[in-house]
């Protein structure tokens, strides 16, 4: 017996992940629906590359009572009205927008990392998935944590133009064309062109001159890692299509050299390590694109402070960084909490 599962947005790009995940990772299911918008009924959305094909539902009819898992990727304003709704009837929520990330009631998880906090998931009936930026970099950041407690992080990303959706794809293709043709187009999704380009500013900015991103990096760290974690981070807009990119400082209570932590990092669940030292013996997100895997790479020591590594770190935005997290989640709860079967 397996479970009845619907995906919530399952027309933009993190839904239809998700529909590619469940199918991939053999999920457990005895029904999956494809929910969206009432624009989108009927649709006929492909479930990966399987061949499969499911039909839309209306979100604003779906009843969701019976269904057991309800992996939300359908941004913050259809998710407030309908993610409680949903957990009212009984279905657990999973939700991939920033909405109940910081409710002391709901859990924020990556499995890899704080899988024991999903318990608490009861209060509401709502786990929370972390922003793309922060899921990759606590992978990463955990096993060296365990190692020797990390006291500050400086974290500069170069993330992909997915993170920001369809039209930020779309804006980036049209754009390079265009100016290839001789027929620069203005930035519309984007505050500047992006084509050739890279734009330090994502997400809304706060009174203290950081933007919203670099906020959610901060405070999602600090919740599923440890609060005691210093994080300071810069979010870039980089002309890529799909992986999001970090360079990452850490600052080490204890000591840890370069090759403990590759060590540590080789053996660590969630991560490939690919660090040469040579011309190309590192990842580029074109690489990680398409892939489940946190990739870490450049892992060096920081001679500028007592106890200090420097290290790049790549992932596919739209899989680790929300629908494979989602998944990963859903197993996890599956595995504790809802067993079937
Ligand atoms: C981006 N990280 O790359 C954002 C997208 O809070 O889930 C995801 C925003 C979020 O633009």
């Amino acid at each position: 017996m397996g479970y009845r599962v619907a995906v919530v947005g399952a027309t933009g790009n993190v839904g239809r992940e998700m529909l590619a995940i469940l199918a991939e990772r053999e999920f457990p299911m005895d029904e999956v629906a494809a929910v969206a918008s009432s624009r989108s009924i009927g649709m006929e959305i492909e479930i990966g590359d399987s061949g499969r094909k499911v039909k839309c539902k209306s979100l604003e009819h779906f009843d969701f009572a019976g269904w057991d898992i309800a992996l939300f990727a359908a941004g913050s304003g259809p998710t407030k009205e309908y993610a409680p709704k949903a957990a009212a009837a009984g279905c657990v929520v999973i939700d991939n927008s920033s909405l109940y990330r910081m409710d002391p009631d709901v859990p924020l998880i990556v499995p890899e990392v704080n899988p024991d906090a999903i318990d608490g998931y009861t209060a509401r009936n709502i786990i929370a998935n972390p922003n793309c930026s922060t899921a990759q970099m606590v992978v990463a950041l955990k096993p060296l944590h365990d190692a020797a407690g990390i006291k500050r992080v400086v974290v500069s990303t170069y993330q992909s133009v997915s993170g920001a959706g369809k039209a930020g794809m779309d804006e980036l293709f049209e754009q390079s064309r265009a100016i290839f043709v001789g027929d620069p187009v203005a930035p519309a999704k984007f505050t500047k062109q992006i084509a050739f380009n890279v734009i330090p500013h994502i997400d809304s900015f706060l009174d203290d001159g950081s933007t919203k991103e670099e906020w959610k990096m901060v405070v999602e760290t600090k919740k599923i890692m440890d609060p005691k974690i210093k994080v300071n981070a810069t979010c870039v807009r980089v002309p890529v299509f799909v992986g999001h990119s970090e360079s990452i400082n850490i600052e080490f209570e204890r000591e840890i050299s370069a090759e403990q932590a590759q060590d540590i990092l080789r053996e660590a669940p969630g991560i490939m390590l690919v660090d040469k030292r040579e011309d190309g013996g590192y990842v580029t997100p074109v690489e990680a694109a398409g892939d489940g895997a946190t990739y870490v790479s450049r892992v060096r020591e920081d001679p500028t402070v007592e106890f200090g590594l420097s290290l790049w770190c790549v992932s596919d935005n739209l899989r680790k960084g929300a629908a494979l997290n989602a998944v990963q989640i859903a197993e996890l709860l599956g595995r504790r909490h809802l067993k079937k079967g």
